[in-house]
């Protein structure tokens, strides 16, 4: 089967393009990643080379060795990616140490993986541990309404998860254990994916101060869907705090819990316990 046939491909243009359109990727903003299944490989393994050298991925992810991965290019535009697939993103193949990875399709002009790889690496690894294998997606971009709340709001998780959780009553649902939230931090390197992935261990979101947002998922629908709720919701926040200083009237601690109990999902004790002070 040829790359650019496969659903998964299909699938990773779209979002990209879902992205785009949304606004969400301005100029080269933003990269994606995703964990290939080994029956996906095997579908279009003959189109792939492995003569490329291996180089080094800046970050360890021993849990992920010999596991496949398709990325979005460094400095590539999300708006191209539905027209020039093997142009903007790459298939990527980690070495058996987890320390290396090589492109084994993809990059045709000369590119390589995204500049967050060590990001999406990482958190890839955490995600994966923490759901059991279901997540493979890892989902970065930067929406204008969450990155103005990071110039409003503490960098406190259950500050920023009451905001938006009371902006819109299906956020709760969408991200019953709410989002973690990040400083300000050089993008790019072993350090900002090293406190991502800390927040991951809990969140399947996390907000980057002035930045974006970087979420994962196990099917691209539900991570783009993700990114797309926190950033309506944001979006209402912003409004709202257009509007007033003051809320005449909101989503209560109560009405949450039971929002929960009528949808049958649970919140973060932590970030309900927080609420409470
Ligand atoms: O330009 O979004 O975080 C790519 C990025 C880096
Ligand atoms: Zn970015």
């Amino acid at each position: 089967m040829k790359v650019t046939e496969a659903s998964f491909v299909k699938s990773f243009c779209k979002l990209a393009d879902d992205g785009f359109r949304l606004g969400f990727h301005e100029r080269n903003g933003g990269n994606l990643s995703y964990r290939i299944r080994e029956e996906e490989i095997a579908e279009i393994r003959d189109q792939l080379s492995f003569d490329r050298p291996f180089t080094a991925i800046g970050t360890e992810v021993p849990t992920l060795a010999d596991t496949y991965f398709m990325v979005t290019g460094t400095g590539q535009y999300f708006q191209n990616v539905l027209e020039k697939p093997a142009e903007t993103c790459g298939i990527i193949q980690i070495d058996g140490t987890g320390t290396q990875y090589r492109t084994v399709w993809g990059f045709s002009t000369g590119g390589r993986p995204t500049s967050e790889l060590p990001s999406h690496l990482m958190n890839h690894a955490v995600k994966m541990a923490a759901t059991g294998g279901k997540h493979r997606v890892i989902y970065h971009c930067h929406p204008a309404n969450i990155i103005a709340m990071t110039f409003v709001l503490p960098m406190d998780d259950a500050v920023f998860t009451k905001e938006l959780w009371e902006s819109m009553t299906e956020c709760p649902v969408v991200f019953p254990q709410g989002v973690g939230v990040i400083p300000w931090m050089v993008p790019g390197g072993k350090d900002i994916a090293v406190a991502t992935s800390e927040k991951m261990k809990k969140y399947d979101v996390a907000v980057w101060a002035h930045h974006g947002i970087f979420c994962s998922g196990d099917t691209f629908d539900a991570t783009f869907g993700l990114a797309h709720t926190v950033e309506k919701s944001a979006e209402i926040y912003v409004k709202v705090r257009s509007m007033t200083d003051k809320k005449t009237q909101t989503i209560t601690r109560d009405d949450f819990i039971e929002l929960a109990k009528a949808f049958g999902f649970t919140l973060s004790q932590e970030i309900m316990a927080a609420m409470k002070e």
